[in-house]
């Protein structure tokens, strides 16, 4: 590589190479540096906002060194990388993580102090990263930190929104959606002007056979809007691989202002074109496992595809391989379904701009993707109308078109005549208008599809693409089980007990290679670790309740049982059985003597998560929570026995705090409905207990950690069908403890109970789809095996030691080595430890 530069200058840039800092010095100097120069600051107005920048600043300048390197590195290795496609990716903050990843959190720490900071309150300073909705989003950012960690040549490809997720205001009880504006000061991207894609929507096509009888087909006309790259290094933990994320960003391709327009007095609808085109990356669709087909979804689906696979193909043809080698060299995982498109742009590509032959070039399409599911919920497939494809995107309606003709020749030659098999397998549904069903398109385009657990991936291959199965054989499908990064949700978000696990352990080796947690089974009945155990919970719990009391003005006791529930608000994901589990509570307390009220476990019950913005059952749950604790909280009979809280606003960086604080935590969707989970996991990992259905992740928790640390509950999803049916044609007679709960809400008890009637009467009048009153008996039974067993501190204590102990299997850091072997065939890109990364241990 070198030989490419005259000597002379070689010598003058080596001379000056950027070499990362290491010492709290050095680190100060820099802080210092950045604060006086870059931000034109000085000590004397430098406030925690301004050492913040200064310190992302000098983490920065460090993780770029390293940025550089590992590029450069695997360009040259030139072996095969992975893109990972998702329109979500919920990175949270970025500093801490740096810091821990680069092993200079102590040097950062003593340097702030020395300057006269707290580190904690600098790192307090971050506004989350939150491109995302919830699970999906964030398993794509705990995707990034296992593939650096691994040393995988992977890039992560998504958009740059303008406006994250909402941020969410409870004002008398009810959701406010507020716009989450994030960039103002955001170090950790580096805008690349001079990277651009010009991409296409609209306009027509135009065929025609050539002089050699080729058959061409040229989209033309429509307008053109321009994608510019953003990049984000992604570092790996105790590695100096640092990865990349890019994200696109939409502006006008004509620039500022067209100018044509704007010479010619026709000012206004040149700012407009403009703004037009900035839409496209402005907002991230707010909508959890809710698809609702709106053309600016679709159009921001096309601009991130068509940008990432231009820039991809344009990294391989540099290499000048035959197009054969593609699949070679580059693996592509769509993220559920909102990727699928780039099946249909790779194709085109190679059809109408490369000239490959169809079936060329279908080969190498099928090799390079792979897909994942995430749901079975049928209102969360995305599918889009035939119209609204062929006016949006005419080439690619074609070549899905033509794709599905030579998928349903497959079909019909190893099906003959079997047409109810084509109209359920046909990528088109021929419904009043017609659809494009993209699950189906995405399987049709990849070699491999799999669901995040095992239930899951059962499930889609029984279920939802049982045919799909018969058709391509069993192998095609697959289960890959959802994990998460121990470095953010073990070491970062709980230091003490990775401290203690790390001291018992013989140092942070666990955080690589997680399964080195079993050696604490051996601490279980340890009496002075169970202490130090015992202590660090407690002071979580002090924490959350510190920022209970600060953003609520409610006053819980860090001694009751805390019992959480936070993720976003669905009807599947059962909030509701969780609230008016709290009302039975509310009435047992009621009803009880003084002297049996002594002998009751304080209970603190807390939620958060968001509810999409339409979703307006899922806001009367919130509304309902949000009264129910004003009620409770104030009512001298309950004191201490009973809290109830909603906390504003839950998002990663509250996550962080939220999550080491659980004594339980609830995973009590209606069986078969969760693919996965994966807050499960972190609480488990960080010694709280769950009380959960027979439903995703939470199958393959209770095998690792045993039927005895979990407290399961409620009917198998072999059996929802049926009770469904019976609601919908049989008898329904409700549970008569919900019925005692659901008459306290109308005698307006929690408010005008007009405002809950909806909520109720989904479950006494309109079949109780999601079978919260088939579970209630058995929740509540179970919660009050959970009051006793938390009574029993010594044995509770030791579960949680011997869960933690057996949690390694879900490390992201597992999942995406399967992800490799199985789907990708990538190997990791070996490294040096020459690099000056920190030492600490
Ligand atoms: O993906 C979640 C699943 O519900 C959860 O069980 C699983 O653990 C997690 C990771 O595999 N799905 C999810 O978060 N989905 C979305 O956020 C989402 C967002 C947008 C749309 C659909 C789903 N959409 O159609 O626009």
């Amino acid at each position: 590589v070198e030989a490419l530069i005259p000597e002379h200058q070689r010598d003058a840039w080596k001379k000056f190479q950027a070499k990362p800092w290491v010492s709290k010095d050095d680190f100060e100097k820099e802080v210092v540096r950045h604060v006086e120069t870059t931000l034109a600051r000085s000590m004397f107005n430098c406030d925690e906002t301004a050492a913040y920048a200064a310190a992302s600043l000098a983490f920065r300048d460090r993780l770029i060194t390293e940025w550089n390197r590992t590029q450069q590195r695997q360009t040259f290795a030139d072996t095969k990388r992975v893109y990972y496609l998702s329109l979500e990716f919920l990175m949270g903050r970025a500093l801490d993580n740096a810091m821990l990843n680069v092993g200079l959190k102590n040097v950062a720490k003593e340097g702030l102090s020395e300057l006269g900071f707290r580190i904690e309150d600098i790192i307090n300073q971050e506004h989350d990263a939150a491109l995302g909705n919830g699970g999906l989003g964030r398993l794509a950012a705990c995707f990034l930190d296992s593939m650096a960690s691994l040393n995988f040549p992977a890039w992560g490809y998504g958009l740059r929104y303008k406006y994250g997720i909402f941020k969410q205001e409870i004002v008398d009880g009810y959701q406010v959606e507020v716009p989450d504006y994030w960039l103002d000061f955001n170090p950790w991207e580096f805008p690349r002007h001079d990277i651009v894609v010009d991409v296409q929507f609209y306009g027509g096509v135009r065929k025609y056979q050539d002089d050699d009888g080729k058959n061409v087909a040229v989209w033309e006309g429509g307008e053109i809007v321009r994608a510019v790259a953003y990049d984000v290094p992604i570092p790996g933990f105790n590695t100096p691989t640092t990865n990349n994320m890019r994200l696109w960003s939409s502006k006008a391709a004509s620039g500022e202002f067209d100018f044509q327009k704007f010479n010619s007095g026709d000012y206004e609808s040149s700012v407009a074109d403009q703004q037009r085109a900035e839409t496209i990356s402005a907002v991230l669709y707010p909508n959890d496992n809710l698809d609702r087909g709106k053309e600016l979804r679709l159009k921001q689906q096309y601009f991130w595809v068509a940008a990432s696979l231009y820039d991809i193909v344009r990294r391989f043809k540099k290499s000048k391989r035959a197009w054969s080698e593609f699949p070679d060299q580059i693996a592509i995982q769509l993220n559920d379904t909102h990727p699928t498109l780039a099946i249909v742009e790779l194709q085109r590509i190679l059809i109408d701009m490369e000239g490959l032959d169809w079936d060329e070039a279908w080969a190498i399409v099928t090799n390079t993707f792979g897909y994942t599911n995430h749901t079975v919920l049928p209102e969360a497939l995305e599918k889009w109308s035939v119209p609204l494809f062929q006016n949006l995107l005419p080439r690619h309606l074609q070549i899905i078109y033509d794709i599905n003709m030579f998928f349903l020749q497959s079909v019909e030659r190893k099906f003959p005549g079997d047409r109810d098999m084509l109209a359920r397998v046909s990528i088109i549904e021929e419904s009043q208008p017609k659809m494009v069903r993209m699950a189906f398109l995405a399987i049709v385009g990849s070699h491999k599809v799999n669901g995040v657990a095992e239930l899951h991936s059962d499930l889609i291959r029984t279920t939802i693409f049982k045919d799909f199965v018969k058709i391509f054989g069993p192998d095609k499908f697959t289960n890959v089980t959802n994990g998460i990064t121990p470095r953010r949700w073990l070491h970062q978000a709980n230091p003490r007990l990775s401290e203690l696990i790390a001291s018992k352990t013989g140092g942070l080796g666990f955080l690589k290679d997680l399964n080195v947690l079993n050696e604490l089974e051996k601490f279980a009945d340890d009496k002075e670790f169970k202490k130090e155990w015992a202590e660090i919970k407690y002071a979580n719990k002090v924490k959350l309740a510190k920022y209970i009391k600060s953003t609520t003005g409610v006053t819980v006791n860090p001694s009751a049982l805390f019992d959480i529930q936070v993720k976003r608000i669905h009807e599947y994901k059962r909030q509701q059985l969780n609230i008016f589990g709290v009302i039975h509570r509310y009435l047992t307390i009621k009803a009880m003597t003084a002297e049996e009220r002594k002998k009751l476990a304080p209970r603190v019950s807390i939620f958060g998560g968001k509810a999409a913005p339409g979703y307006w059952m899922a806001k009367t749950i919130i509304h309902l929570i949000n009264n129910v604790g004003a009620v409770v909280n104030k009512d001298p009979d309950v004191g201490d026995l009973l809290k109830v809280i909603f906390l504003e606003d839950y998002n990663v960086s509250k996550a962080e705090i939220i999550t080491p604080a659980s004594d339980i935590s609830e995973h009590i969707s209606t069986a078969g409905t969760e693919a996965s989970g994966t807050s499960n996991m972190k609480f488990v990992l960080n010694g709280g207990l769950i009380i959960g259905t027979c439903d995703g992740a939470n199958i393959e928790i209770t095998r690792e950690i045993g039927e005895n640390n979990i407290f399961l509950f409620g009917n198998l999803a072999e059996d929802v069908e049926d009770l469904r049916h019976t609601h919908n044609y049989g008898s329904h007679t409700l549970d008569p403890d919900l019925v005692k709960v659901f008459d306290l809400i109308k005698s307006d008890a929690f408010g005008d109970a007009g405002a809950f009637g909806a909520l109720t009467g989904s479950i006494e009048d309109h079949g109780d789809y999601y079978l919260v009153s088939d579970d209630f008996h058995s929740y509540i039974k179970t919660q009050a095996l959970v009051d006793e067993a938390y009574k029993n501190q010594d044995e509770w204590i030791t579960k949680t030691i011997l869960s933690v102990a057996r949690m390694g299997f879900f490390s992201s850091d597992r999942c995406i080595n399967e992800y490799a072997e199985m789907i990708w065939n990538v190997e990791p890109l070996p490294v040096e430890k020459e690099s000056g990364l920190g030492k600490e241990e």
